[in-house]
């Protein structure tokens, strides 16, 4: 089937859109649709014509991959103001999902005919950095209302169907054939005048007072930073002054200043590369995944009932099995009772949560794991405990059955090696709280077969994870990382930077939330005991001093209502002078020196010593791509989309630069700082890491 085909219904001229996988609108498709649209009004015979699409998809929008390179005309605004310049009626047979540069194709027609099950329709280019550039902007408060498109614009949320019916963007929803139904409703209106959406007055009384003022107030941390958000209402309020054509023309500028921004080029590096991960080298699309119907879970805790929740959200019927009814039951309580508070936010039905918990199987016998497809095993992290367990699976589990740690530290490999069958073993590391964190790793030991790793990358996406493929070292990709960042943070924090300093700094530059309220928010009992196992030695004592001994105070974090800060009932943190003075004491007992470090200093130290961890994992072959672990910072570690990640922001530094940087932090702080290989060889060649992962293609 060619790009765009037309077929007469009669006197109706049905063109439909195919351009797989998502009919983006690229260059072929606008050529097409152009073409097609002037052959239909040319057409003496032709009274109607109604636009359709393919498959699950009317339209994904602009195609995202030509971003990158200078658009080619016929582009998409001029396309859709042919569409809606037509003298025949034209109706759009919504058949799928409709987003973005497809929703705004759907706008320039006269009407729309939605299928029953179309559950996607949205502009939700704010989530890539830019706002919709094709009259979205103008069409939809026109069609909808203007704070009702201003929230849709500035949240890039979709609706469904009956949703899109109730607002007034559909016309009709269709139980049957929606292009059928949509012929139809183009036969009663031919011979009728078009209604077009552009020429449509917005009632500005309708607009409550202060509309545009609350929403600048309210986009202060916003996920797609600090440009498309503002972008997008001075866009949108553009609407109450200026008529369609000069508004469409406007938003095309503001769309081209977030579109150069170094902001939508990260959140769409982050689009690609949470795809990518998904890849695996050696793994087609013909590898034939293990049947997973059925999931045993060992362990009722928090990470075991959060992965649970997860597991029975991707309707998977899941047996939860315990040691002690006591335990059992507080597990099995703590999942109902998340069931229950989601339908009463009303992000699922009373009969949705009802359903989902009777999925649910209680046990205290292990032995009722023999039927399951998946296990996984989520006790707390001791080496001794994991490997009895696993002994004990490897009995009772069925022939081919996957087996999973949820370890966060313990080595898989050793894990796998008290089973007959390691190749049926990995590590799922979830991040707590489970079943709302979307990054899962997915921790391929030495022997795990590629067939379980792909049934793996298959059930986080039906779990509504981002799964991303780790190797086996201390911590993985995430916690290494993370381990080499706390530990700068530690040293900052001794050289004389509070934590709501560093705090600060980092929130400032976009975290979600600074290092050290991390800690206190996780409680700080668990890092305690990890160090006191390992017993350190060297620089990794000095740093964790402050730590220990905040801990020794009986200061565990928000849950004893103190930690590094002090938290009023409200868990709002304060600042406390006893915190400032046990570091301060600390400095002086190691000597060192303490002083004002900058806000730039901190955050670049910060990135820095991720990205160069992050390298060296790159280098060992831990992570597959750098790309795969900026996808678990964004997705697992609160590190904010619009900035890429470390990885990304190290290329963007420029390498060179980064080197150099680091080299001085090595002269100044010693072996902590030992420059990554790798950093060293690509800054030499002028290479970057995206230049590496793309060979790696
Ligand atoms: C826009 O429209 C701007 C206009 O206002 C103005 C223009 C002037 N382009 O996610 P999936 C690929 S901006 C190119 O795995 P799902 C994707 O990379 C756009 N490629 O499937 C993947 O490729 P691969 C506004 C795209 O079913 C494959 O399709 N629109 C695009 O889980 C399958 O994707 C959006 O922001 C695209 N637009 O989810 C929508 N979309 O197989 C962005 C997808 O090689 N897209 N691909 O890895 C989405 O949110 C999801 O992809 C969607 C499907 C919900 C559509």
């Amino acid at each position: 089937m060619a790009i765009v085909e037309t077929e007469k219904q009669g006197e109706v001229a049905v063109i439909r859109m195919n351009n797989p996988p998502v009919n983006a609108l690229s260059h072929g498709l606008r050529t097409g649709l152009e073409k097609a649209f002037n052959e239909a009004n040319a057409d003496a015979g032709v009274k109607a014509i109604v636009l359709t699409g393919t498959g699950k998809f009317f339209s994904a929008g602009a195609d995202i991959t030509e971003f990158r390179a200078e658009m080619k005309e016929p582009y998409l605004p001029q396309v859709i103001d042919r569409i809606e310049a037509s003298e025949k009626p034209v109706i759009a047979a919504v058949n799928g999902t409709a987003l973005g540069g497809g929703l705004e194709v759907a706008l320039g027609c006269h009407y729309r005919v939605a299928a029953k099950d179309v559950r996607q329709l949205g502009l939700p280019e704010i989530k890539l950095g830019i706002i919709p550039g094709a009259g979205g902007t103008q069409r939809l408060p026109r069609a909808i209302g203007v704070e009702k498109a201003l929230e849709l614009i500035t949240t890039g949320a979709f609706i469904d169907a009956a949703k899109g019916a109730a607002a007034g963007l559909i016309d009709k929803v269709a139980d049957g054939d929606v292009v059928a139904e949509a012929v139809a409703f183009a036969r009663a209106q031919i011979g009728k005048p078009p209604r077009r959406i552009g020429e449509k007055k917005i009632d500005k009384a309708a607009v409550a007072a202060g509309l545009f003022e609350k929403a600048r107030a309210a986009i202060a941390r916003h996920p797609s930073g600090p440009l498309a958000p503002k972008c997008a209402i001075d866009a949108v309020e553009l609407t109450l002054s200026l008529p369609t054509a000069e508004g469409t023309k406007r938003e095309r500028e503001i769309f081209r200043e977030a579109a150069a921004s170094p902001y939508a080029r990260a959140l769409q590096y982050a689009f690609f590369s949470e795809r990518q991960a998904a890849n695996l080298p050696g793994i087609g699309a013909d590898t034939k995944l293990r049947e997973v119907k059925t999931v045993g879970i060992l362990g009722a805790g928090t990470m075991g009932t959060g992965i649970t929740i997860a597991f029975l959200n991707g309707g998977y019927p899941v047996t939860i099995v315990e040691t002690t009814q006591e335990a059992l039951d507080k597990g099995v309580t703590r999942i109902r009772d998340t069931f229950s508070a989601n339908a009463k936010r009303g992000r699922i039905t009373e009969a949705q949560a009802a359903d989902r918990f009777a999925k649910l199987t209680p046990s205290l016998n292990v032995e009722d794991f023999g039927k399951a497809d998946l296990i996984i095993e989520a006790v707390f992290e001791n080496m001794a405990l994991k490997k009895e367990i696993f002994a004990k699976l490897d009995k009772i589990a069925k022939p081919g059955a996957i087996i999973a740690t949820n370890t966060s530290t313990l080595d898989v490999d050793e894990i796998a090696a008290v089973t007959k069958r390691p190749q049926d073993v990995l590590g799922l590391h979830f991040f707590s709280p489970a079943n709302i964190m979307r990054l899962l790793e997915i921790v391929r030991a030495k022997k795990t077969a590629g067939d379980v790793m792909a049934t793996a990358m298959a059930i986080a996406k039906r779990i509504g994870k981002v799964g991303v493929q780790a190797g086996v070292c201390d911590g993985f990709v995430g916690n290494r990382m993370l381990a080499a960042y706390g530990g700068e943070v530690q040293a900052m924090n001794l050289e004389g930077a509070m934590p709501q300093d560093i705090d600060g700094a980092l929130e400032t530059w976009g975290m979600a939330m600074g290092p050290l309220a991390v800690s206190d928010l996780a409680g700080l009992d668990v890092g305690y005991r990890i160090r006191k196992e390992r017993k350190l030695t060297g620089e990794a004592a000095q740093f964790a001093r402050v730590p220990d001994k905040i801990v020794e105070m009986g200061r565990l974090g928000q849950k004893t209502g103190a930690g590094y800060y002090k938290y009023d009932a409200n868990r709002k943190r304060q600042v406390d002078p006893e915190i400032e003075a046990l570091i301060r004491a600390e400095a002086e007992a190691l000597q060192i020196r303490q002083r004002s470090i900058p806000a730039e200093e901190i955050v670049e130290r910060s990135l820095l010593r991720l990205a160069n961890e992050g390298a060296k994992i790159l280098e060992e072959g831990i992570a597959l791509r750098a790309s795969d672990i900026d996808t678990m910072y964004l997705n697992g570690y609160g590190f904010p989309a619009w900035r890429g990640g470390p990885m990304w922001q190290a290329d963007h530094m420029g390498l060179k630069k980064a080197a150099e940087r680091i080299k001085a932090y090595e002269a100044r702080y010693g072996a902590r700082w030992k420059i990554a290989p790798l950093i060293e060889k690509l800054a030499a060649e002028g290479g970057s890491f995206a230049a590496l992962d793309a060979k790696k293609k």
